[in-house]
């Protein structure tokens, strides 16, 4: 295949990958974007670039016949999931055996389907977590600076506590202040200004239509319409979508990238390779992790360190649901975007930050959502399988042990005060805690072991990992904060350094 140049190529368009492509091209590096999804500029038939929620159509998920969303059933019928038509829909669950990773595929990655909270770790975990990483200039600099470029923003107090839209939250933390325990309101990304003209009927609902995990059609400040808008106003930097990066070779200067171009229906029908001097994977925990070890393993990037592909973990996430009194009603209508948490992290014994999630099922049911944060020390692997040519996650179900009986801990002390139960139909296999999903993939090139301190691959001068497989496996919140923050710390030197230094 004909061989095209580009001084440096970014490899995905989630948080890391938005942060590289925007700095890159300010300091006037041509760079080329890949992205294996497409990008969510063109409305279907119904005028709408997302589809709903509760009604999924093809641009749900990637490439499925089914949709595969992670509440299986409500009162034990599968009436949740939907057939759809194969397509590179906006949402995609890669299984691993005993743990199933949600990840967004699209211009935007991640920040197109997730929940928009904008949390920044307590300062004393984060330093636990990344010790080498010197939190003065973080807390300082860099998670200020990520936190503006994303568009984080509050929601009013006064409105949150009038709106029904937010009536399951105040439900939740009446609960959990009974059990004595501390709730903390959470940044988001989503625009309350827009929000609040969504309530009072003047602008086009999104938040407040059920809209999340199939992508936002209004109010979500998703990376396509920050960083990466920011980055291909410089001029230098172009996005290429349908196109996933499947090898990397060493070059004459640099790398060497094959590139798979798909249509729609996920036929390839173009297959390139691009030559730059520098590479950035920004491909998320999985993807990236995947390229590396599949370079490693296949002899093409021998030097890389043997801690490609170990330290992942889930954030300790585990899901759980209540049932509560039937005059504790949460509401018909219920806001997308999560703005309340639980916050026990302190917890010397059993440390779980529970973020307070919706339910929008348009109809009162009385149930009390949680994504749970623990603190498990648990960590998988990922091996390469030459047979697939893919990386296989090693998570067994009983690593999910601890984060289940954190939860556990904080939500039957819940319960017992204020005498509910748990739900045990959402979930699939009548469980109360779902543990074997993650919207949380962290690792598998850890700052500091497979890279440098930096990001900077061990043994391959221009290759960098940028993304949240940098991240030992926990981070205590909701990670994007951290790993946009991280990105900017990293870029920010190896610009400086290696790049306009040379
Ligand atoms: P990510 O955003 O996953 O981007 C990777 C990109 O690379 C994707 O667009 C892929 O399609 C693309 N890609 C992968 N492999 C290839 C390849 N070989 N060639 C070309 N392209 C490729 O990476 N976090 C929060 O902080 N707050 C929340 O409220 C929140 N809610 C969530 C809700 C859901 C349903 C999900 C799934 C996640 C949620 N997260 C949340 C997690 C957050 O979205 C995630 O940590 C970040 O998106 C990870 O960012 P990365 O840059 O690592």
């Amino acid at each position: 295949p004909a061989t095209e140049r580009a001084p440096a190529v970014v490899i995905g368009s989630g948080y890391g990958a938005a942060v590289a492509a925007l700095r890159l091209g300010q300091a006037g590096i041509r760079t080329v974007v890949l992205e294996m999804g497409r990008l969510w500029d063109t409305p279907g038939p119904d005028g709408k670039l997302f589809c709903p929620t509760i009604r999924p159509d093809r641009r749900s998920m990637w490439f499925r016949t089914r949709t595969e969303a992670p509440l299986a059933s409500f009162l034990w019928l599968d009436v949740v999931n939907r057939r759809i038509d194969p397509y590179p829909g906006v949402l995609d669950r890669v299984d691993h055996g005993d743990m199933s990773v949600y990840v967004g595929r699209g211009v935007g990655g991640g920040s197109l389907v997730n929940g928009g909270m904008a949390v920044t770790p307590p300062r004393d975990y984060f330093s636990e977590v990344l010790p080498q990483v010197d939190a003065e200039g973080m807390y300082g600099t860099f998670f200020p600076r990520a936190r503006r470029m994303l568009g984080v923003n509050d929601i009013d107090p006064a409105w949150f506590e009038s709106t029904e839209w937010y009536r399951y939250s105040r439900v939740s933390r009446a609960h959990a202040h009974r059990a004595g325990l501390d709730t903390v309101f959470v940044p988001n990304v989503y625009d309350f200004d827009h929000m609040r003209r969504e309530a009072s009927g003047q602008a086009p609902k999104s938040a407040l239509a059920g809209e999340v995990l199939y992508g936002n059609n209004h109010g979500k400040r998703s990376v396509d319409k920050t960083y990466l808008a920011a980055a291909v106003a410089t001029g230098n930097v172009t996005i290429e979508t349908m196109s996933r990066a499947r090898a990397i070779h060493r070059g004459r200067e640099g790398y060497v990238l094959t590139v798979d171009r798909s249509d729609l229906d996920g036929k390839v029908i173009e297959t390139k390779e691009i030559a730059c001097t520098r590479l950035f994977l920004g491909a998320g925990s999985l993807g990236t992790t995947e390229l590396l070890l599949r370079a490693r393993e296949t002899g093409a990037l021998p030097e890389l360190d043997a801690e490609v592909g170990r330290g992942w973990g889930n954030n300790g996430n585990v899901m759980t649901a209540r049932a509560n009194h039937l005059w504790d009603t949460v509401g018909a209508h219920q806001s997308t975007m999560p703005v309340m948490g639980i916050n026990d992290w302190n917890n010397p014994a059993n440390p779980v930050f529970a973020e307070i999630a919706p339910l929008p099922m348009g109809l009162e049911h009385w149930i009390s959502l949680y994504l749970a944060i623990t603190k498990n020390p648990e960590r998988g692997h990922f091996t390469y399988d030459p047979a697939t040519d893919s990386a296989r996650l090693n998570w067994h179900r009983s690593q999910s042990e601890p984060s289940v009986r954190a939860a556990k801990s904080l939500f039957d002390r819940i319960n017992r005060v204020n005498g509910t139960v748990y739900r045990h139909d959402l979930f699939g296999g009548n469980r109360a805690f779902a543990d074997d999903f993650t919207y949380h993939p962290l690792g598998g090139c850890v700052l500091g072991r497979a890279t440098d301190g930096y990001g900077r691959a061990k043994g391959h001068p221009g290759l960098y990992v940028v993304d949240g497989s940098l991240v030992p496996g926990s981070i205590g919140v909701n990670p994007f904060v951290t790993i946009t923050a991280l990105a900017e710390r990293n870029m920010e030197r190896i610009i400086q350094q290696d790049i306009a230094a040379a």
